[in-house]
């Protein structure tokens, strides 16, 4: 079945939460056209707050019609595309998984104001006990992940998944920002996320927007 999907999407260099939509909709091979909306720019800032329906990136538009917010939008995309099983099919697993998507989608104020991300690029910062303890969070969380469902595959549930999505712009963050690991689970992983085709693709756009 032909789909007309068109992404409104943030700069790939900063734009975390069109990552994780834009990662779904690549590694899964789903055709789909982008729209750039630069918001550091004050006109990108202002065709963002009129076209987008919720002010925000990112926004799927499918038909013609508009779904806003990332998780509706994965939730969206799996309904779309039922072959490419979206989440863990044991309902324990899956359960699992959309805690952690959502965990990711509510929490970890801290780590995303000091650790923003910047594709690519290498930072030093200080980070406060806060962000400190998001870090702890995560790193436990994907430990968990991969030792109850991961012996299948490489990510949090064996297959790539959209808990994993979620979860892709803290690997980048990690990497900017030099937060190291002493878990062989945690870098593993770290590193089936990076060197994920899409993952790798997503950030050679972000180079060469950085050039352009
Ligand atoms: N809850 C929203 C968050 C979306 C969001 O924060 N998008 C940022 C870019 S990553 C944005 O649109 N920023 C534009 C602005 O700051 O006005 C989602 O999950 O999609």
């Amino acid at each position: 079945m032909a789909h007309d999907l068109l992404l409104f999407a943030g700069p790939k260099i900063g734009s975390t939460w069109t990552l994780r939509a834009w990662l779904i909709l690549k590694h899964y091979g789903i055709p789909f056209d982008e729209q750039l909306f630069d918001y550091n720019t004050d006109d990108g800032f202002a065709r963002l707050k009129q076209e987008s329906p919720s002010g925000w990136v990112p926004v799927l538009w499918h038909d013609g019609k508009p779904i806003w917010d990332t998780l509706s939008i994965a939730e969206y995309l799996n309904e779309l595309f039922p072959e490419h099983q979206m989440w863990p099919s044991e309902p324990r697993a899956r359960a699992v998984a959309r805690s952690v998507a959502a965990e990711m989608h509510s929490s970890f104020g801290a780590l995303r104001v000091e650790m923003p991300m910047i594709f690519g690029e290498k930072h030093t910062i200080s980070p406060s006990d806060a962000c400190k303890a998001n870090i702890a969070r995560i790193e436990n969380m994907w430990t968990d992940c991969r030792a109850e469902f991961g012996a299948d595959g490489p990510f949090l549930f064996g297959d790539f998944s959209i808990a994993d999505a979620m979860y892709a712009p803290v690997v980048s963050r990690f990497r900017t920002y030099g937060v190291e690991s002493d878990s062989a689970s945690v870098t593993d992983y770290r590193n089936a996320i990076w060197n994920l085709p899409a993952m790798q693709a997503w950030g050679a756009g972000a180079i060469s927007s950085a050039d352009g």
